[in-house]
């Protein structure tokens, strides 16, 4: 049992998902974003940050033996956003966790690192980074970042490739990329649980039927995701519109984000 978790970006979608489960493996839990959040249970504390802001993050710390790091950008855009939120962003994190203790950090990596391998490819996770983004880009920068701080200070993390947590696929490449967020809690119970961690990367999906990758150099976690994408395989085939075969949204694992523009072209 942790004694103080910090998750960042608890405002944001998956932050919300996750924090009810988050009594199962904390005591206490620090709430950080850059948006308020009003209500908070009596476990729980928020604390307003920029996590480009540095003594603003490492305010943060004070206590805390373990992380979920959920804060930054999480799609496509500007590059000084880009900048500030995952990149200045997570070496605050890591650089403030080296100064208090070292609690385990898990990261939430993306599928974007990896966007521009195709669909026929299965990768596990020491294939070469392919990002299909400035923001795939920042959080391959993000899991470098944490190979770094790992072999050069012991600082242990979880990268997580995450694939789309979202309470239910929303499109044909989700039945292969969904993840529940239940199995991503499970994941990270067993990241702090684990007696090393070192500097791992995982990808994250459910056990969905459709499958791109490869767990295999986390196997040590003994993570067993739970749910499948499959019971909404009929209803997302009548519902998302078909695509055309070669269109590159089709043909790479990253989807749509492979056919964006640069982000600071539009507008
Ligand atoms: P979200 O956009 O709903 O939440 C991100 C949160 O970070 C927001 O509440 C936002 O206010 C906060 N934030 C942004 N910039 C910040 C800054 N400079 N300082 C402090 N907080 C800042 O995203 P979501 O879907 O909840 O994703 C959470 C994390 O998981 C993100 O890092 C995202 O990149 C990653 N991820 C999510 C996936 C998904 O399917 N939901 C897939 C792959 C990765
Ligand atoms: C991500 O990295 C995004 O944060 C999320 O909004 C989805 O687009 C997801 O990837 C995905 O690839 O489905």
């Amino acid at each position: 049992m942790l004694e103080k978790l910090l998750l960042t970006g608890a405002a944001g979608a998956v932050g919300q998902a996750l924090r009810p489960l988050l009594p199962q493996i904390a005591r206490s839990v620090v709430l950080s974003d850059v948006v308020a959040i009003d209500e908070v249970k009596p476990h729980e504390t928020f604390r307003p940050c920029d996590l480009g802001d540095r003594p603003a993050v490492d305010a943060l710390f004070d206590g805390v033996d373990g992380v979920i790091h959920l804060g930054g950008i999480s799609v496509e855009k500007p590059f000084d956003l880009i900048l500030n939120g995952n990149i200045v962003g997570i070496y605050n994190m890591f650089e403030t966790a080296r100064h208090h203790g070292k609690p385990r950090i898990i990261f939430a990596s993306s599928n974007h690192v990896i966007g521009f391998y195709r669909r026929d490819q299965r990768l596990d996770s020491s294939v070469l980074p392919k990002p299909d983004t400035l923001y795939g880009l920042s959080k391959a920068f993000g899991e470098n970042l944490a190979s770094l701080y790992f072999d050069k200070f012991g600082q242990e993390c979880l990268s997580v490739r995450i694939g789309s947590c979202f309470p239910k696929p929303r499109d044909r490449r989700m039945l292969a990329t969904w993840l529940a967020v239940e199995d991503l809690f499970d994941l990270c119970a067993r990241a702090f649980d684990a007696p090393r961690l070192g500097h791992t990367i995982v990808y994250g999906a459910s056990a969905n039927e459709e499958t791109w990758w490869d767990n295999v150099n986390a196997a040590f976690l003994g993570w067993q995701p739970k749910h499948s994408s499959a019971k909404w395989r009929a209803e997302v085939y009548a519902t998302a519109p078909a695509q055309k075969p070669d269109e590159p949204a089709v043909v790479f694992q990253g989807g749509g984000f492979t056919a964006l523009g640069h982000p600071d072209d539009e507008g």
